[in-house]
C-alpha cells in the first residue's frame, strides 16, 4: 500500500493564483482518488516493487496493466507537481538554473515563451515540462497521465529527469481560469514556481518525491 505525502503547503497557500477550492478538489479528491485507484489495483501486478517508480517503469506499455500504470504515474506526477510550487514563488532562477536555461534557450524570457506555448499547443489532457536531456535543459509536453519522458524512451531513466512540471488538466486550472490554459500557465510560472526545487533537481541534490511503500 501506498500513502500520499502531505501538500507542502496549505490549501490556501497558493492564493489568489490557485484558490484553496481547487486544491482541496485536485488533493483530496483527483490525487486521493489516483491513489486509492492505484492502492486498489496492486493485487493485478506480478512483480516485485517498492517505489511508484518501479511501478510507472515497469507498467509503461503494458496493455493489460494501463489501470495502474495511469494511476501509479498520475500519483507521481502530482506529488511532483505540488512540489514544483510555493507561496511567493515565481519570477526568475538563480545560479546554475539561470545559467543553464540562458544556454539553452537564448534568455529567461525565451524559455518562459517556450513553457507556455508548449502548455497551450498540447491538446488535451496532460503536462508540460521542463527536463534535463543528458546535459541540455529542454521542453517536453507529455499526454493524459505519462510522466515527462521522451517517445520511445521509458520514464524515470537516468539522463531524462523531469525538474519542473505544470498540470494541464481542466481540473488543474478550470475553476479559477474556465478555459484559460496559457492564462494560468503564465501565472504558474510568473507566481508559483518554486525555482529552489528546480534548482535542487538539476543539480542532483534531489528532493524530487520518492513515493515508497508502506511496510
Ligand atoms: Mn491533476
Amino acid at each position: 500500500m501506498f500513502k500520499l505525502p502531505s501538500l507542502p503547503y496549505d490549501y490556501d497557500a497558493l492564493e489568489p493564483y490557485i484558490s484553496a477550492r481547487t486544491m482541496h478538489c485536485h488533493y483530496d479528491d483527483h490525487h486521493q482518488g489516483y491513489l486509492k485507484k492505484l492502492n486498489n489495483a496492486l493485487d493485478d501486478i506480478d512483480f516485485e516493487y517498492r517505489t511508484v517508480e518501479d511501478i510507472v517503469k515497469k507498467t509503461a506499455g503494458r496493455k493489460e496493466l494501463t489501470h495502474v500504470y495511469n494511476n501509479a504515474a498520475q500519483v507521481w506526477n502530482h506529488a511532483f507537481f505540488w512540489n514544483c510550487m510555493k507561496a511567493g514563488g515565481g519570477g526568475e532562477p538563480t545560479g546554475e538554473l539561470k545559467e543553464a536555461i540562458e544556454r539553452d534557450f537564448g534568455s529567461f524570457q525565451s524559455f518562459r515563451r517556450a513553457f507556455i506555448d508548449r502548455a497551450t499547443a498540447r491538446f488535451g489532457s496532460g503536462y508540460v515540462w521542463l527536463v534535463k536531456r543528458d546535459d541540455n535543459l529542454v521542453i517536453r509536453d507529455s499526454a493524459n497521465a505519462d510522466p515527462s519522458y521522451v517517445a520511445g524512451d521509458p520514464p524515470f531513466t537516468s539522463g531524462n529527469d523531469p525538474l519542473l512540471c505544470c498540470d494541464l488538466w481542466e481540473h488543474a486550472y478550470y475553476l479559477d481560469y474556465q478555459n484559460g490554459r496559457a492564462e494560468f500557465v503564465e501565472t504558474f510560472i510568473d507566481n508559483l514556481v518554486d525555482w529552489d526545487f528546480v534548482s535542487a533537481q538539476l543539480v542532483g541534490d534531489t528532493v524530487q518525491p520518492r513515493l515508497v511503500a508502506a511496510e
